[in-house]
């Protein structure tokens, strides 16, 4: 991507809220562990969005609860690793992701009465929970973990090209680990509403028949009459379009892109009702979003933002049959260092480590009893969940199995310049 591409793309899309404080505190952050020579892990984790309206009401969002990624910031402090956790408000973090998330139930049922008008842990979940909190105390009392939030595919790339500048005192030191689902696509600001995009034409039934409109009434007509126009222009290029089509992403992630939209509907501005009604809706339309593709910002990352630091990047994939091979294509088109492979359904199961000069490395959890047989490991390849539970958290080898190519990515850049 040449850099005019660059400017374009992050002049015309602002910047988030607080980018300024964040990169104020990952500046203070990086160099307090820069200079304690310590090894400093960037690690992006969640779903980004896709907004449609400036005044967001609706997104398109990526599928990742951010189990990847906190749990692997918990085997980066464990490893001596400090980390800059840029991640999805809200997905899962470090440490908290124990208790916050209950697909049943709620936090509270962690808890139980102390018999003296205060509450304790419950005696089942005390132990761990102890443990827990010991590392949780020790990574916040330290200074190891800072957590940054993004939302939009917009705040993940700011915040992303803004950290990973500041990261060159570190060196090889830094790691990119860029495991968050990033949009391939994106509503580009000239063409974003403002307003709510309306699914009826109820607002252009009343300026047509209001008598005595108010100025606040004809700004939300013109605003109205703005989205339709852009839904105008989108039903006009009557393009179809589909975010989930891993085709691979590669804005500070590999992403197979897991995006999905859902549709809604919009009437055609040509049709206007005499009468608005509870009929109107029948009658509405679907509505066609006509996206961009995100310009791939992974070579850039490469050669310009953080080049000597290592850059690992996950690629998401369904299709068991091109999992490698988008891997692999990857790495040669963006020359970094290390992508970590993984289907869907077998994510917490199994991951490929794709990396140059080195065999294919598959690294799977062990089995509650016994080796996995070749048929057990060709079924999980082919995207088979197994009925058990994973008996471990994956990422307990791939931090470690990362560690080892760090070291490695280290020693050659000590070589390089010895
Ligand atoms: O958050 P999660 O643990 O459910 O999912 C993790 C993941 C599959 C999003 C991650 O491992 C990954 O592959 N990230 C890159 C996604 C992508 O290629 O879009």
């Amino acid at each position: 991507m040449s850099a005019t591409e660059e400017d374009v793309y992050f002049s015309t899309n602002p910047p988030p809220r607080n980018l300024d404080a964040h990169v104020e505190q990952a500046r203070s952050f990086i160099d307090a562990h820069a200079a304690a020579g310590r090894r400093v892990v960037l690690l992006t984790s969640g779903g980004t969005t896709v907004p449609l309206e400036r005044q967001t009401v609706r997104f398109i969002d990526n599928f990742s609860a951010g189990t990847r990624g906190a749990t692997s910031a918990e085997y980066f402090l464990e490893a001596g690793y400090a980390v800059i956790f840029l991640h999805r408000e809200f997905s899962l973090v470090p440490y908290a992701r124990h208790y916050s998330h209950a697909t049943t139930g709620s936090f509270l049922d962690f808890l139980e009465a102390d018999g003296r008008g205060g509450v304790r842990p419950r005696s089942d979940v005390r132990d761990k929970m102890s443990m827990v909190l010991a590392a949780y105390r020790r990574a916040r009392d330290e200074n190891l973990l800072l957590t940054i939030p993004f939302v939009t595919i917009g705040d993940y790339l700011h915040e992303l090209r803004a950290i990973s500048r500041l990261m060159a005192p570190l060196g090889p030191r830094g790691l990119l680990y860029l495991a968050a689902a990033v949009s391939d696509f994106f509503v580009p600001p000239d063409r974003m509403a403002e307003h709510k995009i309306q699914s009826t034409d109820a607002v252009k039934h009343r300026k047509k028949n209001s008598t005595t409109s108010s100025s606040s009434n004809n700004n939300n007509n013109n605003n109205n009459n703005n989205n339709n126009n852009n839904n105008n222009n989108n039903n006009n290029k009557n393009k179809e379009v589909n975010d989930a089509s891993g085709s691979g992403n590669d804005n500070g992630n590999e992403s197979g892109d897991s995006t999905t939209s859902s549709s809604r509907s919009i009437s055609k501005e040509e049709e206007v009702f005499d009468n608005f009604d509870a009929t109107s809706a029948a009658r509405s339309k679907s509505l066609v979003i006509d996206l961009d593709p995100v310009p791939k910002f992974l070579k850039t990352l490469v050669d310009g933002w953080a080049p000597e630091g290592m850059i690992a990047s996950y690629k998401l994939e369904t299709d068991p049959s091109i999992l490698v091979h988008k891997a692999r294509h990857s790495l040669a088109r963006y020359q970094h260092h290390l992508v970590i492979g993984n289907l869907l359904a077998t994510r917490k199961w199994e991951v490929v480590f794709v990396s140059p000069g080195r065999e294919d490395r598959w690294l799977r959890v062990p089995k509650r009893r016994g080796e996995w047989s070749d048929d057990e490991v060709r079924s999980l390849q082919a995207g088979e969940v197994p009925r058990e539970e994973p008996l471990m958290e994956l990422e307990a080898l791939i931090i470690p199995a990362v560690r080892d190519l760090h070291d490695a990515h280290i020693q050659q850049n000590q070589q390089k310049t010895a």
